[in-house]
């Protein structure tokens, strides 16, 4: 008799529901025979495997700013940063994710610190990075060799397979957040990673990257660059520009033009130019902002996203789970979970998401509470 070793993974249980077989020692023999065999038949798994409608592992959670950067200033304390662990990133870690450093299934989230004078060494990975930055200043991302400030309110791209390290230049530290697609690369089996230099391959501190020089005039591309690229080429969409989109929609609001989402509540999405679509195949980014009071409708989707407080206060509910949050405090919401945000303050939110994937593969829904369906 052979061995084989992969036997015995497979545990049946017993089915629900009307049209269930009873238990008998026959059944039961039936379905030890299927583990022998590594069979699982349908019945019994398809409450799990074909609901309803999305019912993610991923909880609805919130982490506090407040309690993530002294544990990051600790980090970088104790924790120095360079080759092997490249980053000193700490990842949130949905409760309903097995202890796993996944905010959501496909989603990776984190903080990174890096103390003055530090490098964090150059490597590239087919995971597609972004940086976004809640408060300081003084890092430069170099991205194949551009170098890129990044600044409070800044959302800085760094796509699949380019070169990247950050070095901090300030006196002091620097927290921001990364999100990836680390959890859906991995899932995928489609990882590839490289290193670079321990050192940034350049220390110039430029304002604007070359990247923005040639493409972040609103509207007007290069001639000498007409073909589309999968991700955008625009490596830092700067505050100023988020916060004056964010403010022109409001004053036409209140001059009685159109252009916000609803009463109240101003949003924009970062694009590619090239495509007019997301900024990268697996990533969606966007930037809302409430007026003092204003509610959200309360809206679900497939795909799932993380947000983080830029500015102000607000009451957030997703599912069963209500918080009041703050700023950079950041919260999760799972698939097709309802949303609903109200500002206390006014209230500037960034909001992040897979949602790109599920479009690009047919697969996308969104309702609106009250809309019919
Ligand atoms: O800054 O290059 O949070 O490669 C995770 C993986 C940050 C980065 C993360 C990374 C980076
Ligand atoms: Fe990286």
């Amino acid at each position: 008799m052979s061995v084989d070793s992969t036997r015995g993974t497979v545990r049946i249980t017993a089915g629900e529901g009307p049209d269930q077989p009873e238990r008998t020692p026959e059944l039961d023999s039936l379905y030890r025979g299927f583990e022998e065999e590594l069979l699982v038949p349908l019945w019994t798994e398809i409450g799990d495997l074909m609901p309803r409608s999305p019912r993610s592992k991923a909880l609805a959670h919130v982490w506090r700013w407040s309690a993530m950067l002294p544990l990051a200033g600790r980090a970088g304390e104790l924790v120095p940063v360079g080759r092997g662990g490249e980053r000193r990133a700490i990842a949130l870690a949905n409760p309903g994710l097995g202890g796993r450093p996944f905010a959501t299934p496909p989603l990776w989230a984190a903080i990174q610190y890096l103390r003055p004078g530090e490098v964090a060494p150059e490597h590239r990975h087919t995971q597609n990075a972004f940086r976004f930055v809640v408060e300081g200043e003084g890092v430069w991302t170099v991205v194949d060799g551009d170098p890129v400030a990044m600044r409070r309110g800044d959302f800085l791209l760094t796509p699949g397979w380019r070169w990247h390290g950050h070095h901090n230049i300030a006196t002091e530290p620097m927290a921001w957040l990364d999100g990836l697609d680390i959890p859906f690369v991995h899932a995928t089996d489609s990882a590839f990673f490289e290193f670079g230099p321990e050192q940034v391959s350049t220390t110039e501190t430029p304002d604007r990257s070359r990247s923005e020089r040639l493409w972040a005039h609103p509207g007007l591309r290069p001639v000498s660059r007409l073909g589309d690229t999968p991700s955008s080429p625009i490596a830092a969409y700067r505050w100023e520009h988020t916060d004056a989109a964010l403010r022109d929609q409001l004053d036409l609001e209140d001059e009685g033009h159109p252009g916000v989402v609803e009463p109240g509540h101003a949003a924009v999405r970062f694009t590619n130019p090239t495509t007019g679509h997301d900024v990268m195949p697996t990533i969606r980014a966007e930037f809302h902002r409430l007026r003092e009071s204003a509610l959200t409708a309360t809206r679900r989707e497939v795909g799932s996203s993380v947000w983080q407080v830029f500015d102000g206060r607000g009451q957030v509910t997703v599912g069963d789970r209500r918080w009041s949050v703050e700023r950079g405090d950041l919260f999760v919401v799972p698939s097709w979970q309802p949303l609903t945000v109200g500002a206390e303050t006014g209230l500037d939110l960034f909001r992040f998401s897979d949602t790109p994937i599920f479009e690009r593969l047919h697969q996308d829904r969104s309702h609106v509470e009250g809309a019919p369906r």
